[in-house]
């Protein structure tokens, strides 16, 4: 078979218990049964307000307003005088999922009823956006990751480190790429409305410190996970589903007018948006087609269900399957490795596509993230 081979290996080929160094993100690896994915449960959420300041409750959640069908919504307007944009060269790391975690450790469901002096009884914590780029690496071509992992009680902490290319892409944006980054919150603020019974207000300032987030808790074959991810939005219908059940995804994308750009789409952006919201369980996206000038001229809604359903006509496309079982053997890979339960010691998980994932190890560096405040309160 061929994943014996030193090339295509993963971490169960190895043999004596010994970690496997790299690990392959070659697609036909993965093409398995769907593993295991236990329905996510909202365990809580919080919130972070126009300073970018925590609360520990849902004041930010925001309630979706049906647009008509075709709406002429202009994503330009206010660019130049109604925008607040959050300062991207500040990394939070894992910083405000930890302050959720400390304010509500006793939400976080555990099997075993009581988890030994300070442990989680979870294996994993992160962001939800980390696990989306390792559920769609074995497709992805353009853009590399790298992921620092610390243990401390028995956890595996997971935090997006900038690779050297992003950083530049980000320093060396267009005008173009600029306000375009913008058009996505401006369709925010022409769907939503602050309060259940409220109306959006197009006239207002877009504020891009403010987030709601949900925090779930899931399982992915062995692996327990806690992760957060900001949504934005929900029904306004009491009586729908419970959270997250009830979230709606807001999207925007270029209007599709040819046979290519709807492939394109279908390959490259349903991915993308399928994984970020099959992962945290949000039902549906609504995305609004803009044409070039930033115009919204249509308004459609996908169920995240079926998304894998839409996409079976494109010709050798993704597959739900191979993203989930790659994840499942990531996480297996990082278990594998980052054995010694210590937060100052960092291993850093690097992936370029092409490439294997391999990984470097790093004590009291750059890359620690796990703050002296989490580890500190933790410890009692
Ligand atoms: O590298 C990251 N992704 C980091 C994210 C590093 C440190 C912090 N964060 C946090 C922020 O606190 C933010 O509130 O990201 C949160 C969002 O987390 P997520 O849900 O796990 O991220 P993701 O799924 O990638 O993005 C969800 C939304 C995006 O919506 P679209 O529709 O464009 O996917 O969160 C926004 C964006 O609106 N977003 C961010 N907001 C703040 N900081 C960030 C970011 N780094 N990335 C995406
Ligand atoms: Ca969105």
């Amino acid at each position: 078979s061929d994943y014996n081979t030193n090339k295509r290996r993963r971490p169960s080929d190895e043999r004596q218990h010994r970690a496997a160094e790299t690990l392959s993100a070659h697609r036909q690896l993965y093409e398995r049964h769907f593993p295991l994915y236990k329905q996510p449960v909202e365990v809580g959420c919080f919130s972070l307000d126009s300073h970018r300041s925590f609360y520990n409750d849902q004041r930010r959640l925001r309630y979706y307003v049906q647009p008509r069908k075709s709406p002429d919504l202009n994503l330009r307007d206010g660019y130049t005088s109604r925008f607040v944009k959050r300062d991207e060269s500040v990394k939070e790391k894992l910083d405000h999922v930890l302050k959720w975690i400390l304010a509500n450790r006793d939400k976080i469901q555990s099997r075993d009823h009581t988890p030994s002096s300070g442990a989680l009884g979870v294996d994993f914590v992160t962001w939800r956006g980390h696990l989306t780029k390792v559920l769609t690496t074995p497709y992805e071509t353009q853009e590399g990751w790298m992921l620092a992992a610390s243990k401390f009680r028995g956890t595996i902490y997971i935090s997006e480190v900038e690779t050297e290319t992003a950083r530049v892409n980000r320093e060396t944006r267009s005008e173009r790429q600029e306000e375009m980054m913008y058009w996505g919150y401006k369709f925010e603020q022409y769907i939503c409305a602050d309060d259940v019974d409220g109306t959006p207000d197009p006239g207002g300032v877009v504020n891009t410190n403010e987030a709601f987030c949900t925090v779930v808790q899931t399982r992915l074959a062995d692996h327990k996970l806690l992760f957060s991810g900001e949504v934005d939005c929900r029904v306004r219908d009491p009586d729908a589903p419970a959270a997250p059940g009830c979230y709606v995804e807001l999207k925007t994308s270029a209007e599709i007018c040819t046979p290519k750009q709807r492939s394109n789409f279908h390959r490259n952006k349903l991915l993308k948006w399928w994984a970020q919201s099959f992962l945290p369980g949000v039902p549906q996206i609504v995305a609004g087609f803009r044409d070039h000038d930033g115009i919204v001229v249509s308004v459609e809604t996908f169920q995240t269900s079926k998304i894998s359903q839409l996409i079976k006509n494109e010709y050798n496309c993704w597959k739900p399957t191979v993203c989930m079982n790659f994840c499942n053997d990531f996480l297996s890979f990082v278990k594998s490795v980052v054995k010694e339960d210590d937060p100052r010691l960092v291993y850093l998980f690097t992936w370029d596509p092409h490439r294997d994932v391999t990984f470097t190890v790093h004590r009291d560096s750059q890359y620690t993230f796990l703050p002296e405040w989490y580890i500190k309160d933790t410890r009692s």
